[in-house]
């Protein structure tokens, strides 16, 4: 099987990936090359940061790499967190979900929507592309379930009609940001390598 270094060094997605690509792929941690030091993540988009991260896990691996950049994009803050989703508030995923039920407290409903994003870029220092994918919903008035990691507890689904904290791994990959760029990219691959 093709091995892939995983450009991440987010436990709550590299279980993701590893759930979604794992029968058809080896994947590799970027911890297992870079000793854990992350490259700077100064682009101006998801698409711009998870190539970064791609071409950093390649130089230090010089093996096929992919490098994902994701946040959560709530209408009523602009856009925010947006690709300063991991950095949002310190303290770590209970402090940003409390910072932002804070935020929108009075917000109605209609008006808390949200969007989550997912980019992913390969490398192998020969082809590179990039894919995207989002996953529409709102943000609740409280958290919800013990599912998922990050934003997860705050955000209901639009296409499940269901918070992502309080479903399966398999329903939310079938529906989310990473989900679906991961089939994209997956459909890529095949392309460059074959099946
Ligand atoms: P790496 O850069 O090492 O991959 P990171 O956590 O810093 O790890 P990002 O810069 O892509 O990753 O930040 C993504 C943030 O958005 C992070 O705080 C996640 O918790 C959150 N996020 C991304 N995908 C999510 C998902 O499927 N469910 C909940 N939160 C998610």
């Amino acid at each position: 099987m093709m091995k892939l270094v995983a450009a991440t060094h987010n436990k709550g997605k590299l279980a993701e990936l590893t759930e979604m690509l794992g029968g058809r792929y080896v994947l590799l941690p970027v911890s297992d090359f870079d000793g854990g030091v992350e490259p700077e993540e100064n682009g101006n988009s998801f698409e711009e940061n998870s190539r970064i991260k791609a071409r950093a896990a390649f130089a230090a691996s010089g093996l096929p790499s992919f490098g994902d950049d994701s946040g959560l994009c709530v209408d009523a803050l602009g856009g925010a967190p947006g690709i300063y989703s991991s950095r949002y508030a310190a303290g770590g995923s209970a402090a940003r979900n409390a910072k932002l039920l804070r935020e929108l407290s009075g917000v109605p409903e209609e008006k808390r929507t949200a969007k989550f994003v997912c980019c992913i870029t390969f490398t192998d220092g020969e082809h590179e592309f990039t894919v995207r994918g989002e996953c529409r919903g709102r943000i609740l008035e409280r958290e919800k379930g013990e599912g998922g990691f990050g934003y997860d507890p705050v955000f209901f689904s639009d296409e499940l009609g269901r918070p992502f904290g309080e479903v399966s791994a398999a329903e939310k990959d079938a529906v989310s940001h990473r989900g679906k760029a991961v089939r994209l990219f997956a459909e890529r691959l095949a392309e460059i390598y074959g099946e």
